[in-house]
């Protein structure tokens, strides 16, 4: 009684304070006119398989243009989970990798974490105040999380229906309270052959993904098709299924290759002048 009304009033006042923050922060710095400038940045991020080259054609990109804002993977995060003071809590992505049904729940949590806090930052102030089309891209979103790692680990039975259901009730609730915050107006699709994307993080040599196998590249692979090509993927956002997307083929070498890289760059240029 006198607890609980204690209770809820201060939940409703800190529920009304972040509300207040959430709405004004990544956004604008003060009033209307912020908000216009603010809403003028697009956002757009790259999904593809494991080693297609997000990180590498993110980096491109970054050297295109000074309006364009490049955010990786938070993967050393992941790496190195912050414990007490300077000691390490762990590396969650080697033990996701090397038990995964007793980690996949606590890593697909983290890194839904981690990407929210990455997709609420505030835009630096250059790309608030450029002239072009500011854009800020994203290696993954709140979505490949969701309808790419954790629906496959639920598939492939390494997280159980009830951790499923706990982690879509949470995802769901976060992104409607964040809202307009976390939303894109663009995906950029890297699409490559699983074979290719096998040889690449082969090449790449990161510790913890020795043991990936192809099978698992071709689960992702499909689902990646699922959700950007066929649309077959059920998705829980309107707008997240009228989101433009860019398909682009990663499946010849670009890194190396300035023609190629030259043609892809223009055509991301083009997306993001139609969005
Ligand atoms: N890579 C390559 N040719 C390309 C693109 C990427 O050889 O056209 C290599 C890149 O040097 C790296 C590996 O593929 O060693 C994986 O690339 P990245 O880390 O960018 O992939 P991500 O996992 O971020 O998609
Ligand atoms: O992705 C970095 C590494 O992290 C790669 O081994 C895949 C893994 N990853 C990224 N997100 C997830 C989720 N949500 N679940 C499981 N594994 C994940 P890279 O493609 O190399 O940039
Ligand atoms: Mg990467």
């Amino acid at each position: 009684s006198m607890l609980s009304g204690t209770h809820s009033r201060i939940k409703t006042t800190q529920l009304g304070i972040a509300k207040m923050d959430l709405s004004t922060s990544p956004i604008c710095e003060s009033g209307v006119g912020q908000m216009d400038l603010g809403s003028r940045i697009k956002r757009v991020s790259i999904e593809g398989n494991i080693a297609v080259g997000k990180s590498t054609f993110a980096r491109l990109l970054q050297n295109v243009c000074q309006d364009w804002e490049v955010i990786p993977e938070p993967v050393s995060k992941w790496q190195n989970i912050e414990g007490t003071s300077q000691t390490s809590a762990g590396n969650l992505l080697e033990m996701m990798y090397a038990d995964t049904p007793r980690w996949s729940y606590t890593f697909q949590t983290f890194s839904l974490l981690s990407r929210l806090r990455t997709q609420l930052q505030p835009p630096p102030p250059q790309l608030l105040h450029s002239s072009n089309t500011p854009v800020q891209v994203y290696e993954r979103s709140v979505y490949s999380d969701r309808y790419i790692f954790a629906l496959t680990m639920f598939q492939l039975g390494c997280i159980n229906a009830a951790e499923w259901a706990v982690y879509q009730d949470w995802h769901s609730f976060l992104l409607e309270q964040f809202g307009a915050l976390v939303q894109l107006e663009g995906i950029i699709y890297l699409r490559a052959p699983p074979e290719t994307c096998m040889a690449r993080l082969g090449m790449r040599g990161r510790e913890e993904e020795r043991g990936v196998k192809l099978d698992y590249l071709q689960k992702l692979h499909s689902q990646h098709e699922s959700w950007l090509m066929d649309k077959t993927t059920v998705l829980h956002s309107e707008k997240l299924k009228q989101l433009p997307i860019l398909v682009l083929d990663a499946g010849v070498e670009f890194e190396s290759d300035p023609e190629v890289r030259e043609m892809l760059t223009t055509k991301v240029k083009e997306f993001f002048r139609s969005l």
